[in-house]
């Protein structure tokens, strides 16, 4: 097994009914010739080389069974669509059977590659291509990763080794880079921030002569699958670089200055895609400094960029980190919301909000950022961490694509129809162009790319679920095992089971009923009930020996209220409210009947209990798998999993050891508690 290849190791063979047999698959390219600036040769190059790779025959003469037909594509394909089918009017002369050819419509490069790579994904699930016809655009236009990469090599919230993007302060630009874009092309990526959101003093000069050259390199390499360069940018770039003396957003110097920065970085890498930028937060300078705004701050950067057809993407994770934990009546999952609902309508047209999936920290549970169904009038993108920073490190398994399914899914009621988050983000609610998913990305120079083999599905599983919205999380699990590990049958069932079951098993044996955190400070790994409870950050469970949780109901903090009808009314009462979130919203004594008909601290105790027998048979049913991987990955994956059998275990531990005390309450079933 190639792991540098991952899912697309084509040497490990293609099976299913029709590509074993040699000469089988026939393939025509057809594509627009017309569409202006659409066609990328380079792109072109790279999806012949995907099909040649998978399908041509080891002979030289299979080269001439893919052909590119340049001819006009029928209408009704828009941006990065394909329509990938088997023609029948067309025979295939080189073929016993006398089947057709297989032809990749689309009216840009982009639709060609993604179609190629869909005829690949097709026959190497085992799906039998004859009467093949799929139709497909991408269900949002932005599917973005965003990796927190450093300039000296290291990865905050990084898992799997170091940085495979900077190296002492140098971008790297080597075989890696490739083989990664064409990883995430595969999947249908078509935007990379490549460094930390926290842009250190050496970062600052990405935008400076110091690195153009191998950034440009890497725009190159990028384009030629389909994929756009972006960086995180320092707000106060003017400043530290020692030009200005100031950052102020509305001072015409500064906006000056960034015009013709940005004329320079564009015109020495034309490919740039724009920029990503965290300011006011967690010590990050903005325009908060000079008594302006977000919006003012962003309109400036995006003017700047405008003429290159650059997107300024702003986050809203925005709060105040210097909180007094006796501080009831400040709430950071508040503050995103009040940070930036007051701005909508007010930012340009590329300018789009990056939302954190929840309006606290990417915990194992929260409910959505009630932005989504907020704003109306501004450019959204949806931001989860693929990055298991609170949900395991990568050491555990916690396939996270059933959380996200749930939240693309849920329904904001902004509008009668077309009122999902899924719907937000495509842009169909309210009809922007600028608008998508980002993941913050889990991928290091670990040979596997992610640390825990199986980590790697949450990787494919974004990218898919980027581009295809509609799929299921168990569809994406079935998909990312196949084209890794092959068509085997007892491997796809135990790794299915293992994926599926990892977030409910992970959320049964951490923080209980949406209240996260939980956690080793800083470092996020491991249980301390009370690790943040009295710190500045804002992140509290307020557990005493009656009660725990965080009241945000209309009688607390309010925060219930940011949401639209029924929503609002139905996470303000806690008779309605899912028990899952429960404690995120109502503090409420343990002996509190859930809906499930438990008391709160029974079901604290239960679902401990529950998620360490959980990990227990992960543990066992993939144990009988010996033999039917690689080796390396077979032991790899066994010793995490027993790791996170014991780490389950302390985790259980510790919190039901802590409430028992904390209440006093026994367990009904009188399992030992310590
Ligand atoms: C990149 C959390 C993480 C930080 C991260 C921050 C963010 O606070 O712990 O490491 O910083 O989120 O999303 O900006």
């Amino acid at each position: 097994m190639n792991y540098e290849r991952a899912w697309l190791d084509y040497e490990a063979g293609l099976s299913g009914p029709d590509v074993e047999k040699d000469g089988a698959v026939q393939l025509e390219i057809e594509i627009k010739t017309e569409a202006d600036g659409g066609i990328q040769d380079a792109v072109m190059e790279n999806a012949v080389r995907e099909l040649r790779g998978a399908f041509g025959p080891k002979e030289q003469d299979g080269i001439r069974k893919i052909r590119l037909v340049k001819r006009q594509a029928p209408a009704g394909l828009s941006a990065e669509g394909y329509h990938l089918y088997e023609d029948k009017t067309v025979s295939n002369a080189g073929n016993e059977q006398q089947d057709g050819v297989f032809v990749i419509e689309a009216s840009d490069s982009n639709g060609i590659l993604y179609g190629a790579f869909e005829l690949i994904r097709q026959a190497r699930m085992g799906n039998t291509l004859r009467g093949l016809d799929i139709l497909k655009h991408p269900g949002m236009p932005l599917r973005m990763m965003n990796h927190w990469d450093n300039m000296d090599g290291s990865i905050e919230r990084g898992y799997s080794g170091n940085s495979f993007f900077f190296a002492e302060e140098k971008v790297l630009v080597n075989d890696r880079t490739s083989a990664y874009a064409r990883l995430m092309a595969s999947i249908g990526i078509n935007a990379v921030v490549i460094n930390n959101v926290n842009v250190d003093k050496a970062a600052t000069l990405l935008i400076t002569q110091k690195h153009f050259e191998p950034l440009k390199k890497m725009s190159e390499i990028f384009a030629g699958y389909g994929i756009k360069l972006y960086l995180s940018l320092n707000y106060a770039a003017p400043l530290e670089l020692g030009e200005l003396e100031s950052a102020d957003p509305l001072d015409e110097k500064v906006r000056g200055w960034w015009k013709k920065q940005m004329e320079i970085v564009f015109g020495e890498i034309p490919g740039l895609g724009g920029f990503l930028i965290k300011a006011d937060s967690e010590g990050r300078p903005g325009p908060f400094t000079y008594g302006r705004t977000h919006a003012d701050g962003a309109n400036m950067l995006a003017e700047a960029v405008r003429p290159y057809g650059g997107l300024i993407i702003w986050r809203c994770f925005v709060y105040n980190c210097q909180q007094d934990w006796r501080d009831r009546k400040t709430d950071r999952a508040r503050s995103g919301y009040d940070n930036f609902i007051g701005l909508d309508g007010a930012f340009l047209d590329n300018v789009i909000l990056q939302i954190k999936n929840g309006p606290m920290d990417f915990q194992v549970r929260e409910p959505v950022h009630p932005l989504f169904g907020g704003l109306t009038q501004t450019n959204q993108i949806l931001e989860v961490q693929i990055a298991q920073e609170y949900t395991g490190q990568q050491r555990h398994v916690c396939y996270l694509l059933p959380m996200f399914c749930e939240i693309l899914n849920f329904m904001t009621y902004v509008k009668e129809d077309e009122d999902t988050v899924k719907e937000i983000v495509s842009g169909r609610t309210f009809g922007q162009k600028n608008c998508g998913m980002a993941a913050v990305a889990n991928t290091g120079n670990d040979e596997n790319w992610t640390g825990h083999d199986l980590a790697a599905a949450n990787l494919y599983g974004f990218g898919r679920l980027s581009f295809e919205p509609e799929l299921s999380a168990q569809e994406i699990a079935k998909e990312w095992i196949r084209l890794t590990y092959g068509l085997d049958e007892q491997v796809e069932e135990t790794i299915l089971f293992l994926l599926m079951s990892s977030w409910p098993a992970y959320e049964k044996y951490t923080s209980p009923l949406g209240i996260g955190w939980m956690v080793n400070p800083n470092y996020h790994y491991g249980p301390s009930v009370d690790g943040y409870e009295y710190s500045r950050w804002g992140t509290y469970h307020r557990a005493d020996h009656l009660g725990i949780g965080v009241d945000r109901s209309h009688a607390g903090t309010g925060y219930t209220q940011l949401y639209r009808e029924p929503n609002a009314s139905l996470y303000d009462d806690p008779e309605k409210c899912p028990d899952e979130l429960l404690l995120f919203f109502h503090h409420m004594p343990y002996t509190w009947k859930l809906r499930s008909g438990k008391t709160i601290i029974q079901h604290i105790y239960d679902t401990h209990f529950e998620g360490v027998e959980m990990v227990d048979e992960m543990e066992r049913r993939f144990a009988a798998l010996d033999g039917r991987l690689p080796d390396a990955v077979y032991a790899r994956i066994m010793g995490r999993l027993a790791h996170q059998k014991e780490h389950a275990r302390e985790w259980c531990d510790q919190i039901n050891t802590y409430f028992y005390r904390k209440t006093g309450i026994s367990d009904e079933k009188n399992r030992k508690l310590y």
